[in-house]
């Protein structure tokens, strides 16, 4: 058992001690306990093992036990007792968001409510709204909670997987009878969120590939295991396939499983016009008598059906294969031609890293500058700075900057857009400023043209530079406010205002689908991690795959540009730039 099983494990048991109304204090202790097995410094797995727990604060002898039981055997006799006397359903509950355990106590204890179907049916009959405490609003809450739990159901953020798929892929990398490795589908055309992963091989021991395959050990549960191919769930709740083909078929299997199903039903049609059959194994003349041709990988299918090569991200039957026919596809941006980045965060408002520690990762991802654009005053519940603190922040960013031979330092804000569109800091100040992200953290109830409208507002006013996290959308979470996109792009490229897209996996907002419009009516993009910690300046990578997504090439990517240039850029009034 790893640190994060045993913390569930303990997280789970005090679940069910509440159920169970055990004493408070008890189901505390393995609530903490859970916390700090997750946050030790050391391999916790390691001491409990060697019984080596002794003296560790808020672990009591109970919690040891146990946690050394786990640590050995890798399994705990008292959690599966516990778990026996209740049906394995009544987990599903505790995934309903905005449902606490005590609420969970008194459906259970009263209605007898030990499943989603349950809790379902005692909402719709109306017996929740019924229990004390409980009430109409909070029996539709949870009935809300539950449409989103399946409307979500079994999706993954493409920006909260990379470490796992990259690891898997780095494993099948080196098993002796494989030969070539990809993972396809949505995953590889950088969708912003993705159901399973279709991992592919070219190997001539598929079965043996296969049995390998499901026992990684990120693999939870074992679905299908056979010839050819192998499924399985992983330990994140993921389901996950492998294919294993021949060497010669991968091409074929790879451009197949890559998808999207509308391209590759464009892409075969496409070559059935020209007299080719195309399938998952193979490209064959329809006329017999003409020979097959050799394919060594997918370029060259797209060769032999007279097209440009369609980066995997542009494969959504939008126009790549009209444009790949008359060689009109762009060259889209690349990790490597980013020079700096906008819109981070420091402990100043609600980030966890200092000035110093952002700067430093940013240098050591070997950028030549960093925007720093902390909350402003009225996003009080993220610590937002007031003039006052702001201007002071500028000051200790010129200073810093000074020591660092070179590298830059944008001192800028995240600016609120109030109610009325009007900003959270007067001209005064945001002048002082060398940027402005200007962005709605208070939503309102407003309407799509209304709120449209605040945003329009903010744009034209001369110190914004670029407006952050356009529809505030959080993915598998909250569903965006509504706006009016085209009208937004519009006045983008009328108040030469950049947008940004924010590649904070929860967002990668502006969605893909409208960059290319943006593009085409001259709006620049700004890839901004929108980082709280240092580590997260490394979400520019998703951002790139998502501005790829959206068909932008590096002349539409502000950050392309070297810190000289944008120096140059900010200077200029916006109406010139
Ligand atoms: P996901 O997993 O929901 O995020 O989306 P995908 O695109 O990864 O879809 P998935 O895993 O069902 O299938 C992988 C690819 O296999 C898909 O993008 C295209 C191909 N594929 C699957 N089923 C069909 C089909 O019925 N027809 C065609 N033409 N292609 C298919
Ligand atoms: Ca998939
Ligand atoms: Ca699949
Ligand atoms: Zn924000």
């Amino acid at each position: 058992m790893n640190r994060e099983e045993m913390a569930e494990v303990l997280e789970k048991i005090a679940l069910l001690l509440e159920l169970k109304g055990e004493n408070p204090f008890k189901v505390r202790a393995y609530r903490q306990g859970a916390e700090i097995v997750l946050s030790m410094e050391e391999d916790v797995v390691e001491l409990a093992k060697n019984d080596e727990l002794k003296g560790i604060k808020g672990i009591g002898e109970a919690l040891r036990d146990k946690i050394g039981e786990m640590a050995k055997t890798g399994g705990l006799e008292f959690y599966d007792k516990l778990k026996s006397e209740f049906p394995e359903t009544v987990f599903e509950i505790f995934e309903v968001q905005g449902l606490g355990p005590k609420k969970i106590k008194a459906m259970y204890d009263t209605l007898g409510v030990d499943s989603l179907v349950k809790l379902k049916a005692a909402c719709e009959e109306g017996k929740v709204a019924e229990l004390p405490g409980f009430g109409k609003k909070t029996q539709e809450k949870i009935l809300e909670g539950m449409a989103a739990n399946e409307k979500f159901a079994d999706r993954f953020t493409l920006g909260s997987i990379g470490a796992l798929v990259e690891g898997m892929l780095e494993t099948l990398r080196l098993h002796p009878e494989v030969f070539r490795v990809a993972v396809a589908g949505s995953y590889r055309r950088a969708k912003e969120t993705v159901g399973d992963l279709d991992f592919l091989v070219a190997t001539k021991e598929g079965a043996r590939v296969c049995k390998d395959f499901t026992t990684l050990p990120q693999v939870d549960a074992v679905i299908v295991c056979g010839e050819t191919k192998a499924s399985v769930r992983l330990k994140n709740g993921m389901y996950c396939d492998l294919r294993a083909v021949t060497n010669a078929e991968f091409p074929f299997a790879l451009q197949y499983f890559t998808g999207s199903k509308e391209h590759n039903v464009a892409l075969r049609s496409l070559a059935l016009k020209k007299g080719w059959s195309l399938n998952e194994y193979g490209l064959n003349p329809v006329d017999e008598k003409t020979q097959r041709p050799e394919v060594k990988d997918e370029k060259d299918i797209y060769r032999l059906l007279g097209l440009q090569y369609v980066e995997p991200e542009l494969r959504e039957n939008r126009g790549e294969i009209e444009a790949a026919a008359e060689d009109k596809l762009p060259r889209l941006v690349e990790l490597m031609n980013l020079r700096g980045t906008f819109h981070n965060h420091t402990t100043e408002s609600d980030g966890r890293d200092t000035l110093e520690g952002m700067v430093e990762e940013a240098m050591e991802l070997g950028l030549q500058y960093l925007g720093i654009s902390d909350h402003s005053k009225s996003s009080a519940y993220a610590g937002g700075l007031d003039a006052e603190r702001l201007l002071k922040q500028v000051e200790t960013i010129r200073l810093l900057e000074e020591t660092l031979g070179g590298f830059r330092i944008f001192a800028g804000s995240e600016v609120d857009i109030l109610m009325d569109g009007s900003l959270d800091f007067p001209d005064e100040i945001l002048e002082q400023l060398d940027f402005t992200v200007a962005s709605v953290h208070n939503f309102g109830k407003l309407d799509e043209a209304r709120m449209t409208e605040r945003i329009c507002r903010a744009m034209e006013n001369e110190h914004v530079t670029m407006l952050g996290h356009v529809t505030g959308r959080l993915l598998l979470k909250r569903d965006s406010y509504p706006v009016d996109h085209a009208r937004i792009i519009d006045c983008a490229a009328a108040t030469r205002t950049v947008i940004e897209l924010n590649c904070s996996p929860m967002r990668l907002d502006m969605d893909w689908r409208w960059w290319k419009r943006a593009r085409d009516k001259g709006v620049l993009c700004s890839i901004n991690p929108d980082a709280h910690s240092r580590e997260r300046l490394h979400h520019i990578g998703v951002g790139v795959r998502v501005a790829r997504k959206g068909w932008l090439r590096r002349e539409d990517v502000l950050n392309t540009r070297s810190a000289k240039e944008i120096e140059a850029f900010l200077k200029t009034p916006k109406g010139e730039r």
